[in-house]
């Protein structure tokens, strides 16, 4: 299986930056394809913790070559506080390419998201507040800084002055702050070149070369499906293409190299954030599944909202991303609750939605119609085998998987590396 993608099914945090690690030994790069330091990936290695944001989960991985690609965003100053933070520990980083393609974030993306957002009230999106959005929008705007650009003083001057001149009207006018000068972000940049000289590259080249090779390499997607630019919940999403799809565009390896496309799907519901939300609960049983399941931001640590797990999001998840395997994750979390509900479909005003509503406004009044099964309250999190679990989770883990749209071939029962069941 040479090339594989690996997405979150639901709103993130899933889970996948433990399964990236799983797969770490069999592959030989990793890649981001999406997204930037707004993802918080957890690691536990032993009784090591690591949380990731702008790197590939992969970079715990010995022998694995962690790439950043051309579709993700990059705030340098947090490249190299989390380059450093993990060579201190021990990890080895220096085999990290990044695309000369990727896009910068500075200082001033990270202030207009911050004024947006406030600026928003009510509407508000819930960023994390890390600038993506204001670094995709300059993209897309066609006033980007790529990596590329660093190289070449006065490309980069050109650059910083043309990304600034509408900015600067509308931080002075609109938003009454200060404006920003163009010296103080050229310097700011220019401060970095020689430490990253070594490791841009051309990584759609690099990548296309490996799998030519017969290497592995893995795409790990940021954020999740649910919160995707054009699939999501828009406007309550992030700004990039975090379905399948966005490994193709984001890395510069065509479509019809993919073998595998992996989701990896939470046995419940999270979301951070604003936006719809059929299966949140705002009752004990949310409050359960927020503490036994310790879901608060890796990045933020916003507590996230918590619901049921949802059958129609997971067979869009399943449909929008060719999923081929979903790991299923956080399956222990469960253990103890006396009955267990899963949306099977929608009620919107009377009318029956058994998948998800193309129509915003019908998924924002969906309300979940549930059936409910038996829970378990022995501890699973020992189980390596499926004949290991109880009848009941076995029962549940199968009633998910046909309600689904794809297998699920391996089961997460702790955040440990080894606390899994594999099935395929
Ligand atoms: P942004 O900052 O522009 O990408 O925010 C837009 C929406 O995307 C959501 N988003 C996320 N949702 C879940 N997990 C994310 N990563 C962190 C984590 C989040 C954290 O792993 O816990 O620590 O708070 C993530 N990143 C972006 C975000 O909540 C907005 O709804
Ligand atoms: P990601 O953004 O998809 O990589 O997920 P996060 O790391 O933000 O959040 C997932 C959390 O669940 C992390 O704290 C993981 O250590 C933890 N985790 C992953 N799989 C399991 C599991 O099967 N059981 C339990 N209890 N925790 C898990
Ligand atoms: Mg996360």
């Amino acid at each position: 299986m040479p090339a594989i993608v690996l997405i979150g099914a639901q709103w993130g945090d899933e889970g996948k930056g433990k399964a990236t690690d799983l797969l770490g030994d069999r592959v030989d790069y990793v890649v981001k394809f999406n997204g930037g330091n707004n993802a918080g990936h957890t690691v536990v290695v032993g009784d090591q913790k690591y949380a990731l944001h702008l790197l590939p989960s992969g970079i715990l991985s010995p022998g694995v070559v962690p790439v950043i690609a051309n579709g993700v965003v990059v705030d340098i100053e947090v490249l190299f506080s989390e380059l450093e933070a993990l060579s201190a520990r021990g990890v080895d980083v220096s085999k990290l390419l990044i695309s000369a393609n990727a896009h910068v974030i500075t200082a001033y993306h990270r202030t207009l998201d911050r004024v947006t957002e406030r600026f928003l009230g009510k509407r508000q999106i819930g960023t994390t507040g890390r600038g993506i959005g204001p670094a995709y929008a300059d993209k897309i705007n066609r006033v980007g800084i790529r990596m590329q650009d660093l190289f070449d003083e006065n490309i980069l001057r050109q650059k910083v002055e043309g990304a600034l001149d509408q900015k600067n009207h509308l931080l002075l006018k609109v938003y009454n702050r200060r404006a920003i000068a163009v010296d103080e972000v050229v310097d700011d940049l220019l401060s970095y070149v020689e430490r990253l000289r070594p490791m841009v590259a051309d990584t759609s080249l690099e990548l296309n070369r490996a799998l030519d090779a017969g290497k592995t390499v893995l795409f790990e997607g940021g954020q999740a499906t649910m919160l995707d630019v054009d699939h999501g919940t828009y406007p309550f999403v992030t700004s990039s293409n975090a379905t399948s799809g966005g490994a193709a565009t984001g890395s510069g390896v065509a479509p019809n190299r993919f073998d595998r496309v992996i989701a990896v799907v939470k046995a419940y519901t999270t979301r951070v954030g604003s936006g719809p939300f059929p299966t949140e609960l705002f009752d004990e049983s949310g409050e359960f599944l927020r503490s036994a399941g310790f879901e608060f931001g890796t990045t933020t640590g916003r507590p996230r909202r918590t619901g049921w797990y949802d059958a129609p999001i997971a067979r869009y998840a399943s449909r929008i991303n060719g999923v081929t395997d979903f790991v299923l994750t956080k399956l222990d979390v469960l253990t103890g609750l006396e009955r267990i509900p899963v949306a099977v479909a929608y009620d919107v005003d009377g009318t029956r939605f058994d998948e998800v509503p193309v129509n915003q406004s019908d998924f924002h009044h969906a309300k979940p119609i549930y059936e409910e099964f038996p829970g378990w309250s022995e501890d699973i999190t020992g189980a390596r085998e499926f004949s290991e679990l109880p009848q009941a989770a076995q029962d549940y883990a199968l009633a998910l998987e046909r309600m689904s749209g794809s297998r699920i071939s391996a089961i997460g029962v702790g955040p440990g590396r080894d606390a899994i069941v594999v099935r395929h």
